[in-house]
């Protein structure tokens, strides 16, 4: 039977992820960890195991207890906190990866999330494509190109089945995301909500790649359901939904909320923006294990502003 721990589950994507593991192979299958439990309800039918992943020897315990067949290890500082603490977010980035790697000898399969932040100013912008020369400007980006590396050497020479996606900006309505630079889109949708103006800490025209947060689930499971076969990149694969920029996001939600207004104030997140792609190229994803997303823009906008209102 198959048994998926989560390690950070309690994050923006962990709690999307246990739902989405409960729905496919049963609220049994799924046990949750983080440093605190969240308190979303239906991720809460999980059971949950207190865990702090840069603990090599708790991680050790709760895995091999477990009994698992599949860990996901989502514990990372994103790209803006990261750069209040550099040496604090490699630590705690490379430190919960490894725990899992070592572990995953044994035979485990392994998701680790990378991000479109691997990506620098050398990548072109637009389709930036699969395999490009990678020299991010953040330390998330480092770690998390760093990160793809180990992955890639741990397949290579272990045998450990691990898979990752390159995430755009995750667009969900069941928790607040922390210390991206893309987060400002979902704070768009909330103050749209609540009939207030938005205040952008971005350029008007900085478009980026974002996803709803129901394809980046359904792309996960899809990626580590597929037979090992399928798996040609074991750094990453680029991961595409829409791209939209805050001025582009601004009108599509007043089509709904004409009231809704934007105001801007870039601050240094508009460089570490500055430096991503505006939009990917997926076709590997597309054709090693059948990628396809569901939300566009106007998609996106609609089930994000209908789910908030409910
Ligand atoms: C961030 O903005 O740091 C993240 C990401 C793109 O990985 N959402």
């Amino acid at each position: 039977m198959e048994k998926h721990l989560v390690i950070g589950a309690s994050g923006q994507l962990g709690i999307e992820l246990v739902i989405g593991l409960q729905e496919r192979y049963g609220i049994d299958a799924v046990v949750a960890s983080d440093i605190r439990k969240g308190n979303d309800e239906l991720a809460n039918r999980s059971e949950f195991t207190k865990l702090d992943a840069t603990d090599a020897e708790a991680v050790k315990k709760v895995i091999t207890e477990g009994g698992f067949t599949t860990v996901y290890q989502l514990v990372a500082m994103l790209s803006a906190k990261g750069e209040a603490d550099p040496v604090r977010a490699w630590d705690l980035n490379m430190k919960s990866l490894m725990n899992v790697l070592e572990c995953a000898k044994e035979g485990l399969k392994v998701f680790w999330p990378s991000s479109i932040a691997v990506f620098g100013p050398e990548a072109e912008k637009d389709e930036t494509p699969q395999d490009v020369f990678c020299d991010p400007t953040t330390i998330y980006g480092v770690s998390k190109v760093s990160g793809e590396l180990w992955c890639n050497y741990y397949f290579e020479k272990y045998g450990v089945d691990v898979r990752s996606l390159r995430y755009p900006g995750l667009i969900g309505y069941r928790s607040m995301p922390g210390g991206g630079t893309t987060d400002y889109a979902v704070d768009a949708f909330y103050k749209a909500i609540e009939g207030v103006d938005f205040e952008c800490y971005l350029k008007p025209n900085e478009s980026l790649p974002m996803m709803h947060m129901d394809d980046a689930i359904r792309a996960t499971l899809d990626l580590m359901a597929a037979p090992a076969d399928q798996i040609k990149h074991r750094t990453s694969y680029n991961l595409s939904g829409c791209s939209f920029s805050p001025e582009e996001l601004t009108l599509e939600i007043q089509k709904h909320c004409p009231n809704f207004n934007t105001t801007y104030n870039p601050d240094h997140r508009q460089n570490i923006a500055a430096s991503w792609p505006n939009s990917l190229d997926d076709t590997k994803a597309r054709e090693d294990w059948g990628w396809k997303p569901e939300y566009g823009t106007k998609e996106l906008v609609e089930a994000m502003l209908n789910a908030l209102r409910n």
